[in-house]
């Protein structure tokens, strides 16, 4: 069985409790390796090689960082297949969307980081009248943690990682205990592309302790993480009284509105992606769907046609739309709310039911699920599900569909769709969320900032803003 190893000071290194954790295949529920359970003493070790690194990598020139970074990317698109294959191997997704999305992102980040570190600039401020100018420093953090998701694993670890690095950090880093292969062979990567030892260490281990051990270390001075808004809620309390910056991006329940007067056919197909793409399990999938009355029935029957005709199969497979979810847990999970939703009187239009691929029999499959609702403020419609199901409900009036789309505790993304220019802006004002796609969905420019409000997280990520993150301010006045 293989087992993984931690990526510490440029070695791979056994756990030093010698302490396992199995690894699943969602696609045929078999333990198809293990992964270091660490402890303290590990995130110790990946500290002290953080720290020794840090003097020289934080004086490392721009340039320096910013080619040691592209070179990373480079090297992520030459091993595209073996990434995506792994990828699709540990989470379930369909091998066509770690090649196409996961790991060209991943590559992206790197890339865009590389660029964007050589272009940040500092402010300066000229007193005057005062015979003094101000300048502001923007200066490295030291050691920082970063601790990322199942649910797009290289993509997310590397949106973290890579800001951190280029602004001359050195980070401790914990990839999901679920989805840890990638991150496991980025190691190798880094080293092939001349990342200096101590720069990048990769800690493998579950959330309560390899996690835990992250977030409660005294001298780990920030925290980035990606993931569920509980986790997200316990995070802040162990980080606040040792005054931790904070960036956490957490879970979303998005409202998917769509207007009578869209381009209709654009919007169903890009509906039926932002409802079921990564089998629902991304923060930012569309899962409250509401819908202009006049065009209701309408859309209902043409969106259920298209659902119905998505292929669940096995992640190989070059025709699968639908892969296996996550883990067994998590199915059960997403399970339950569709039970849920009957109790609660839900329609269900379609899906609903586990599927059994053969010779495949005990993955994780679920159908892609579409739960008619009367009213918004049943639970499957205010709580994250975050699998391939959504909920549909019809609309009469902008202020109506505003006020349904706003009444959740999470505020990450909404879609709008709509041809009217006024309306457009006057939504976008008022929609409580940290981003808005209008007749797009998910469509990423990676200098935008990134994150949500309410329960869906503090900080903003990408472009300038992780730059920020990762940086303190020091302003220096002098007097001349
Ligand atoms: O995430 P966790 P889970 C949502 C989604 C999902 C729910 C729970 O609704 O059903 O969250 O998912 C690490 N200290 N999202 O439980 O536990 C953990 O090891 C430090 C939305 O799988 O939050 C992993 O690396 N770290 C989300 C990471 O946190 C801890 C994506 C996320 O895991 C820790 C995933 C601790 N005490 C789930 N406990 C999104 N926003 O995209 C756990 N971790």
């Amino acid at each position: 069985m293989h087992k993984i190893k931690n990526y510490i000071n440029d070695q791979f290194l056994l756990p030093i409790t010698d302490e396992w954790i199995d690894n699943y295949n969602p696609s045929n529920g078999e333990i198809y390796g293990q992964i270091p359970n660490s402890s303290t003493e590990d995130i110790e070790e990946a500290y002290k090689a953080a720290k020794n690194a840090f003097p020289t990598w934080g004086q490392t020139t721009i340039e320096e960082r910013s080619r040691i970074l592209i070179k990373i990317s480079e090297l992520l698109e030459e091993n595209l297949q073996r990434f995506a294959e792994a990828e699709s191997k540990d989470n379930g997704k369909p091998i066509s969307l770690a090649k196409t999305v996961d790991i060209p992102r991943a590559a992206s980040n790197f890339r865009f980081f590389g660029n964007a570190i050589t272009q940040f600039a500092s402010e300066s401020h000229e007193s005057v009248g005062q015979n003094a100018i101000n300048y502001t420093l923007r200066q490295p953090i030291g050691v920082v943690g970063c601790i990322s998701p199942w649910n797009l694993p290289l993509y997310l670890f590397t949106w973290k990682i890579a800001p951190a690095i280029a602004a001359g950090n050195c980070v401790v880093a914990k990839p999901s205990e679920i989805t840890p292969m990638t991150a496991y062979l980025l190691g190798e990567i880094c080293n092939e592309a001349g990342l200096p030892k101590g720069v990048l260490n990769i800690v493998h281990g579950l959330g309560s302790t390899t996690g835990q051990a992250i977030v409660e270390h005294p001298d780990i001075k920030a925290i980035s993480f990606t993931g569920g808004t509980a986790t997200g809620a316990h995070i802040a309390k162990v980080a606040a009284p040792m005054f931790k910056k904070l960036s956490l991006e957490l879970g979303g329940k998005n409202p998917n509105i769509i207007f009578a007067d869209c381009d209709y056919n654009e919007m169903l197909e890009t509906t039926v992606r932002s409802s079921f793409a990564n089998q629902g399990q991304i923060c930012l999938c569309g899962s409250r769907i509401f819908v202009e009355q006049s065009i209701y029935d309408t859309f209902k029957t043409d969106f259920v046609k298209k659902v119905k005709a998505l292929k669940v199969g096995h992640p190989s497979d070059s025709t699968t739309n639908i892969g296996a979810l996550v883990s067994k847990s998590h199915l059960e999970k997403v399970i339950q709310y569709i039970e849920i939703a009957k109790e609660e009187d839900g329609i269900i239009l379609c899906g609903g039911n586990e599927v059994t691929i053969k010779g495949y029999e005990n993955g994780y499959y679920l159908e892609p699920t579409v739960i008619e609702v009367s009213t918004d403020e049943c639970r499957v419609n205010q709580e994250e599900i975050f699998g391939p199901v959504v909920t549909i409900m019809p609309f009469k009036t902008e202020d109506e569909v505003l006020e349904m789309a706003n009444k959740v505790k999470y505020g990450l993304s909404a879609t709008l769709w709509t041809n009217n220019l006024k309306r457009t802006m006057r939504m976008s004002n008022k929609l409580q969320t940290g981003i808005v796609w209008v007749n797009t969905w998910m469509m990423r420019d990676l200098r935008t900032p990134f994150g949500g409000v309410k329960a869906s997280g503090v900080g903003r990520e990408g472009g300038f803003e992780a730059l920020r993150f990762f940086t303190e301010a020091k302003n220096v006045c002098i007097k001349y």
